[in-house]
């Protein structure tokens, strides 16, 4: 059901040639992504809509979905999924609220100082993957940290849907209207980036792209690119463990299964220190797999090459290995769990001890669930208030401070051989250096 990879005794030079990894061919997809952004751009709205009709296979009228239906499906939702969507808006503004930044003024010299200034982006375009997913906990995972930063202009877009009339997943529309979004629009794929990047006639041009989707999404993020800010490009769900003999195979074995249940490509890892917890760990899969809803869907996921069971001699070894995986999530269910989880330096999320699955973190831990993929973590964030704020640096100087550094300023300008830069500086003083 899941394949083995022994890594006792020495490491290989390069982890990541043996390590368990789906590749997404996201560069192939460029190809495809390419005409349609192009059609968003010179013909805007219907574009979008004939797009719609063609990819997924619903006629709109227009993509922006009218403030009744969100209303409706706010008063339609389940009082027990409201409940739970509320307590998780809550928990995640806790965290948000306390990354937000403070302006730092610095005194370089008297006279002269630098503040970083923190500004939010204008405009932000939250895309929400729809089709088999519908995550209105996504929706709560890009808003929050959004309106935590101060965009002042927030719109989301999610797939629209055959069954519903065209619109999005109403419990999707229910948790836009929960978090005060009234700009919501039912287009989905590269042409939702698209829309966001270049405006149409419905919609106006966004700073900034965030949110996870499918790969044409990740591929139209990667195109436009630099037009627009982007986030990560998220690819398929993975989860590793590092696990000692004192983890529970039942735990583990559930919080595997958990995230291959996302997707056929999700990916599922384990790392233990323990054969007879590898062993347990496998015996009790078959059984959890087949008594739950998509196990056609999991056990893919798990036997595809993504997916492993990682044998290595210590927990030091263990660090290494996840390190070198730099997983999405990575929970440690080791005998000092806490110890451990601080040397981690390379993870989108972690998650300590028996009591921290990946499943508390997706809904109602507080933390982010739009987190780096595919390797990414060793160089990239979460979603977090950061992602929607720059930091402006402003140059205050007075005359005398600006005298104390010219000489400088013209000995490197050249250096350079940019003899304008030194003469911008002399302009202000008689065409003089002042001494
Ligand atoms: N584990 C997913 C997020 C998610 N799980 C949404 C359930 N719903 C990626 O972090
Ligand atoms: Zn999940």
């Amino acid at each position: 059901m899941i394949s083995r990879i022994d890594l006792r005794g020495s490491l290989p030079a390069d982890l990541r040639d043996v390590l368990p990894r789906a590749e997404l061919d996201v560069e192939a997809a460029l190809e495809k992504v390419r005409p349609i952004c192009e059609d968003v751009r010179h013909r805007g709205a219907a574009a979008v809509r004939e797009l719609t009709a063609r990819f997924d296979g619903v006629e709109i009228e227009s993509a922006r979905v009218p403030a009744e239906a969100l209303a409706r499906a706010l008063e339609e939702l389940d009082p027990v999924v409201r409940a739970a969507l509320e307590e998780s808006i809550r928990r995640a503004r806790l965290v948000h609220r306390d990354q937000r930044r403070t302006d730092t003024t610095t005194q370089v010299v008297p006279g002269g100082t630098v503040t970083e200034r923190w500004v939010p982006v204008d405009r932000v375009g939250l895309y929400v993957p729809g089709g088999r997913a519908v995550y209105p906990s996504s929706v709560v995972m890009n808003v929050v940290p959004a309106q935590e930063a101060g965009v002042p202009s927030l719109a989301v877009t999610s797939p629209a849907q055959k069954e519903f009339g065209g619109l999005p997943h109403p419990t999707i529309l229910a948790a836009c209207a929960l978090l005060g979004v009234e700009e919501v629009y039912a287009v989905g794929g590269a042409q939702a980036v698209a829309m966001f990047a270049y405006g149409t006639e419905e919609c106006r041009p966004a700073t900034m792209v965030t949110g996870p989707g499918n790969i044409w999404v990740a591929a139209a993020k990667r195109l436009l690119k630099g037009r627009i800010g982007i986030d990560s490009e998220a690819g398929p769900t993975e989860i590793a463990i590092l696990a000692d003999e004192t983890a529970d195979p039942k735990h583990v074995a559930a919080d595997l299964i958990s995230q291959a249940e996302h997707d056929v490509i999700a990916a599922a890892v384990l790392v233990t220190t323990s054969p007879e917890l590898a062993d347990a760990v496998e015996k009790e899969l078959p059984g959890q797999v087949a008594a739950t809803r998509h196990s056609a869907r999991i056990t893919e996921a798990l036997a595809g090459r993504q997916s492993g069971i990682v044998l290595v001699s210590d927990v030091e070894d263990g660090l290494k290995v996840v390190d070198a995986y730099a997983a999405e999530h990575l929970e440690i269910q080791t005998s000092d769990a806490h110890a451990v989880a601080a040397r981690v330096r390379n993870a989108g999320a972690i998650f300590i001890g028996p009591y921290a699955p990946v499943s508390l973190g997706d809904y109602m831990a507080g933390s982010n669930h739009v987190l780096p993929t595919g390797g990414c973590a060793c160089h990239s964030s979460g979603l977090s208030v950061q992602t929607f704020l720059r930091g402006i640096h402003v140059v205050d100087y007075s005359r005398e401070a600006l005298a104390g550094a010219a000489a400088h300023v013209c000995a490197l300008a050249d250096a350079e051989d940019l003899p304008a830069h030194g003469a911008a500086i002399r302009a202000r003083f008689d065409w003089e250096v002042p001494a």
